[in-house]
């Protein structure tokens, strides 16, 4: 896999509050961050997500129930929890996307966040994306789904990515496989 001037890497929500120790964490999240800083330098383009509520947010739920879409607060704007991995590498030129941000409204895409994302990447040329990240069974799933549906030739880097639940990651990442997004790993990049 040799990354060219058409590529662009879209990492969905590597933050604090999805990893070990905060207050939604991946199992593992926090080992996606050396996959994902082994690739990055080889992108001209890179997107970064993050997940981006207000105190309020209509997910929050004490005791979140999790498969309904209710979660314990996290990623609250401007918190520590909301902050990206501290070892995560973003790039000065990176674009940088909060979502989630409406109290009304569940975001879990990076599309959602950003409604000319579509624009900007088609104004960079870009054709292939490469989505990895945080967490494999929401944001990640979403993410990608809407990339292909937008004409993205689009690519799952898989060991940037960790699930919330094993039974909803393993559904994704089949979802995501029936509907053409490829399966790569951060070692196949040249
Ligand atoms: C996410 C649950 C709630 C994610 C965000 O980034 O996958 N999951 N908010
Ligand atoms: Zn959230």
């Amino acid at each position: 896999m040799v990354v060219q001037d058409t590529d662009a890497i879209i990492v969905v929500d590597v933050q604090n509050d999805f990893c070990p120790g905060g207050a939604l964490p991946v199992t593992d999240g926090h080992l996606v961050v050396a996959a994902i800083n082994h690739i990055i330098p080889k992108f001209h383009r890179a997107v970064y997500s993050r997940d981006w509520h207000p105190r309020d947010h209509c997910s929050f739920h004490e005791p979140p129930d999790y498969r309904d879409g209710s979660w314990p607060e996290h990623c609250v704007e401007d918190s520590p929890g909301a902050e990206f991995h501290g070892d995560l590498i973003v790039p000065m030129d990176a674009l940088v996307v909060s979502k989630g941000m409406n109290r009304d409204k569940e975001a879990y895409s990076a599309f959602d966040g950003e409604p000319d994302l579509v624009e900007k990447l088609q104004g960079w040329g870009i054709q292939r994306l490469f989505v990895t990240g945080l967490a494999t069974d929401y944001c990640v799933r979403a993410t990608a789904l809407d990339a292909l549906g937008h004409g993205f030739d689009t690519y799952l880097v898989a060991d940037g990515c960790r699930g919330v639940a094993r039974e909803t990651e393993e559904a994704a990442i089949e979802e995501m496989r029936a509907a053409g997004v490829h399966m790569v790993r951060s070692g196949d990049f040249e």
